[in-house]
């Protein structure tokens, strides 16, 4: 018999899937909340006064279940399809297109799930977004990390997953007003070696030391991490090229290419 945490876990991860966010990693918040700084700490939610799931009551909430979602080019084409389907002028009233689908798409699916599943309230379940500012900001990679999901690289300043390198994104947190797993939280192991992580590390410290070009030129970053995936042996988990071209620059043309691109 599972544990009812493991339960919320499969009902995040069969909700998403179609999404194609496929990275779904369980922690409790304890093991987060010790890696960053309190103005970032996430609390288990609540209900406030309209049943809607706010911050904590104070109760301890270091074992309370936290799920990270992330995704790896699995998301591009199921996300090029979302947009295809909607009437004309979706993608330009959606000045973010890809988290406007996250939010109101794919992770309002997977709430669901977990409060119909585990038979929880409303107010149970709570999502926070990697867009998310103020008093709602998440440390996604420090979550990343301390969930040990990925290696945070804090030279390159990208976590880097045992399997897909530095291919991958992180997309929510689900907090769960449940036990999350038992035990210490697991320990990481650098997947770079040392000496191109130092090599990659100054590339970043040149970058940074850069006067800003205009328009910004982000191909020295995306060289970056390509650096970084082939010195960790995952560049087969590349994004597509629209992919990375649309992350990096955030221009919706590019979205509107590949849709017409699409078979
Ligand atoms: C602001 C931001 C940027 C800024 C960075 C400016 C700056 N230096 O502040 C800009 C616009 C330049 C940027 C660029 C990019 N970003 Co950005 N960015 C963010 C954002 C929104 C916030 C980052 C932040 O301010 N963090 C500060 C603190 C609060 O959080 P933190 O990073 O976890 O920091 C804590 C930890 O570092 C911890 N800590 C420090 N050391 C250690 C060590 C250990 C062991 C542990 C456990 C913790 C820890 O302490 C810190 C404070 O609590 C995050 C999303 C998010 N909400 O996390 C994405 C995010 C970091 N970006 C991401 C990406 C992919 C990029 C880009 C590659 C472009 C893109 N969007 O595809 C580029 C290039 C970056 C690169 N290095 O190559 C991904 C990283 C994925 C990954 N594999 O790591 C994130 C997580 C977004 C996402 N949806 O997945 N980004």
């Amino acid at each position: 018999m599972p544990e009812q945490w493991q339960a919320a876990v499969a009902a995040v991860r069969t909700a998403l899937e179609p999404y194609g966010m496929t990275i779904v990693q369980p922690f409790c918040l304890g093991w987060y909340n010790a890696a960053v700084d309190i103005r970032f700490q996430l609390d288990r939610p609540r209900g406030d006064a309209d049943g809607e799931a706010t911050a904590s009551d104070g109760r301890d909430s270091s074992r309370t279940l936290g799920i990270l979602v992330g995704n790896t080019s699995a998301m591009w084409t199921p996300f090029l399809r979302f947009v295809r389907s909607q009437p004309a002028g979706w993608l330009a009233a959606h000045p973010d297109p890809l988290d406007a689908w996250t939010q109101t798409v794919a992770m309002a699916d997977a709430a669901t799930a977990v409060r119909t599943q585990l038979h929880l309230p409303h107010h149970s379940v709570a999502v926070r977004y990697p867009f998310e500012t103020g008093t709602r900001m998440v440390g996604f990679q420090a979550c990343a990390h301390a969930a040990g999901l990925a290696f945070l690289h804090r030279g390159c300043g990208l976590c880097v997953h045992a399997d897909f390198g530095p291919w991958f994104a992180m997309r929510a947190v689900v907090l769960v007003d449940i036990a999350g797993p038992a035990g210490p939280p697991p320990v990481l192991r650098d997947p770079v070696p040392p000496s191109e992580g130092g090599r990659l590390a100054a590339r970043v410290q040149d970058l940074i030391a850069r006067p800003a070009s205009t328009p910004y030129d982000w191909r020295p970053w995306l060289q970056l991490r390509d650096d970084l995936a082939a010195a960790t042996g995952t560049t087969a988990h590349r994004y597509p090229d629209d992919m990375v071209e649309y992350h990096y620059s955030k221009n919706r043309a590019v979205i509107e290419r590949a849709v017409a691109a699409m078979e």
